[in-house]
C-alpha cells in the first residue's frame, strides 16, 4: 500500500480524500492556491503546498507544479478529486514519467471514452444500446443532412471531446442543422482544441441514469448500482438519488451489465461511471462515460455500505476487488442535494462571501460532505459548491422527509445558498411522484427571471 498520497484538488473533494487516507494510515500532501491558503482542511493534511496564485491555470492545472510538489515530498501516488486534472490522459503519463501512480483508470482507457464518439463506437461493439446517429465524426455537413433526415428531427449535434452538456446544438430543420454544424465544430474547436463533432437523435424529456463501476487492475469488474442525476439546471446537476425511482429491476440489471460489458472492453480501471438516457418509453441509451470519481459518488456510499475513495485507492496500489458482485446490495435510498453559493432567485448568480453564522443540520443517516463552516470565506475564483447533503433512509418517501427537516435545520449567513430552491424542489409532487424529466426544474420554475441587481 502507499505511504503518501499527494491530492490534485481543493475544497470538499480535497477534504474526503484526505479522510480516506487518514483512516487507512496514507500520509497526505496537499496542494493549494494561494486563494486557499486559509482553507481549513490544510491542516488535516500531513504536508501543504502551494503551487500558485489564484486562477486554476496557474495552479490546479498546472501538472508540472503539481509533479514537483510530488516528486520534492516523494509521494507514491497523485489522487485528482474531480474537474481539473482528473480526466487528463496527458497528466496521467507525466505522472507515470515520474514514476508517481496516478489514482484512476490508464491513459488508454481514459483516451478510449473521453472520445465521446469513439465512446459511441465502443459501446456498440459491446452491444450497449446507443442514440441513433452518427457512426462516425461528421466529416461533411450533407452527409449529417441525409442522416437528419433518416432519423427524424429533432437532432442533437454534440462535440466529440465535449461532456456535461458543453458544445451540444439541437436542431428542428435542415437550416438549423446546417448552422448548428458550423456552430459546433467552431466552439468545439475553440473549447477544446478539437472541432470533431457527432450527430445524435434528440431524446426529449429524458431521465438521467449512470451506473458506478469499480474495476480493479487485473481485469475484475463490480457495478454499485445507479444514481439518477435527472433533477439539473443548464446542466448542473442538483440533486441525484439512489435507486433511480424511474427503472424497474429488470431494466436496472440490464443498464448496470451493459456498464460493465463496456468497461471490460475498454479494460477500464478504477472507478468510472456509465450515463444513459432513459426516453418516455423505458428505452435506455448510453451516452458518455466519466473516467473519474464524481461529485455525487457518496449516495452510491450510502446505499452500498462502499467507501469508493479507499477502493480508488487501493486499486491503484495493485490490490485486487475482493468485493463480489453477488455481495454488493442496493439498500434503502440515499439522495443528495449540491449547496451552492448562489442566489437561486436571481437566477443563480454567485454569492461568494464570507460565512458569519454556520449550523450544519445531523442526526441519523445524515451526511455533511464540505469544507465549510462559521468564519470560511468563500472565493469567487473556483466553483460555487460549498457542500454536499446526504440522507439515507430505508424508504425514498423517508429519505424525502429527511431531506426536508435537513434543509430546513440549515442556517448559513449572510451568503445566500440553494438551499430554499432545494426546499421547493424536493416538496414538489413531481419529485415525490419521481415524475420528473431533465427539463422539470426549467419548466417549472422560472430562474432566468431578470436580476435587479445587475
Ligand atoms: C442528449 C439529450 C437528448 N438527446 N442526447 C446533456 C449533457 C450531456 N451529458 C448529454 N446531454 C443530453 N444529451 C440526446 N441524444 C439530452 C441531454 C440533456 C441532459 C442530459 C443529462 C442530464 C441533463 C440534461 C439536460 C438537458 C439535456
Amino acid at each position: 500500500m502507499f505511504t503518501r498520497i499527494l491530492i490534485a484538488n481543493r475544497g470538499e473533494i480535497a477534504l474526503r480524500i484526505i479522510r480516506a487516507c487518514r483512516e487507512m494510515g496514507i500520509q497526505t500532501v496537499c496542494v493549494y492556491s494561494e486563494e486557499d491558503r486559509h482553507a481549513s482542511y490544510l491542516a488535516l493534511a500531513n504536508h501543504a503546498v502551494c503551487i500558485g496564485p489564484a486562477p486554476s491555470s496557474e495552479s490546479y492545472l498546472r501538472a508540472d507544479r503539481i509533479i514537483s510538489a510530488a516528486e520534492v515530498y516523494n509521494v507514491d501516488a497523485i489522487h485528482p478529486g474531480y474537474g481539473f486534472l482528473a480526466e487528463n490522459a496527458q497528466f496521467v503519463e507525466q505522472c507515470l514519467d515520474s514514476r508517481i501512480q496516478f489514482i484512476g483508470p490508464s491513459a488508454e482507457s481514459m483516451r478510449m471514452l473521453g472520445d465521446k464518439s469513439a465512446a459511441k463506437k465502443l459501446a456498440r461493439s459491446a452491444k450497449v444500446p446507443t442514440v441513433p446517429g452518427s457512426a462516425d465524426l461528421i466529416e461533411e455537413d450533407d452527409e449529417a443532412v441525409q442522416l437528419a433526415k433518416k432519423i427524424g428531427y429533432p437532432v442533437i449535434v454534440k462535440a466529440t471531446a465535449g461532456g456535461g452538456g458543453r458544445g451540444m446544438r439541437i436542431a428542428h430543420n435542415e437550416a438549423n442543422l446546417r448552422s448548428s454544424l458550423r456552430q459546433a465544430r467552431q466552439e468545439a474547436d475553440a473549447a477544446f482544441k478539437n472541432p470533431g463533432i457527432y450527430l445524435e437523435k434528440f431524446i426529449e424529456r429524458p431521465r438521467h441514469v449512470e451506473v458506478q463501476i469499480l474495476g480493479d487492475r487485473h481485469g475484475t469488474i463490480v457495478h454499485l448500482f445507479e444514481r439518477d442525476c435527472t433533477i439539473q439546471r443548464r446542466y448542473q446537476k442538483l440533486i441525484e438519488e439512489s435507486p433511480s425511482p424511474a427503472i424497474d429491476s429488470h431494466t436496472r440489471e440490464e443498464l448496470c451489465k451493459a456498464a460493465v460489458r463496456l468497461c471490460h472492453l475498454a479494460k477500464y480501471s478504477n472507478a468510472g461511471t456509465v450515463e444513459f438516457l432513459i426516453d418516455a418509453k423505458k428505452n435506455y441509451y448510453f451516452i458518455e462515460a466519466n473516467t473519474r470519481i464524481q461529485v455525487e459518488h457518496p449516495v452510491t456510499e450510502w446505499i452500498t455500505g462502499i467507501d469508493l475513495i479507499k477502493w480508488q485507492i487501493r486499486i491503484a496500489a495493485g490490490d485486487t476487488l475482493t468485493l463480489k458482485q453477488r455481495d454488493i446490495t442496493q439498500n434503502g435510498a440515499a439522495i443528495e442535494c449540491r449547496i451552492n453559493a448562489e442566489d437561486p432567485y436571481h437566477n443563480f448568480r454567485p454569492c461568494p462571501g464570507k460565512i458569519e453564522t454556520f449550523r450544519a443540520p445531523g442526526g441519523f443517516g445524515v451526511r455533511w460532505d464540505s469544507f465549510v463552516g462559521a468564519g470560511t470565506t468563500i472565493s469567487p475564483k473556483y466553483d460555487s459548491m460549498i457542500g454536499k447533503l446526504v440522507v439515507h433512509r430505508p424508504t425514498r418517501a423517508e429519505a424525502i422527509q429527511c431531506m426536508i427537516r435537513c434543509l430546513d435545520e440549515f442556517q448559513i449567513g449572510p451568503i445566500l445558498t440553494t438551499i430554499p430552491f432545494h426546499r421547493e424542489v424536493i416538496a414538489h409532487p413531481d419529485f415525490v411522484n419521481g415524475n420528473v424529466d431533465t427539463g422539470f426544474v426549467d419548466r417549472n420554475w422560472n430562474t432566468n427571471a431578470p436580476n435587479p441587481k445587475s
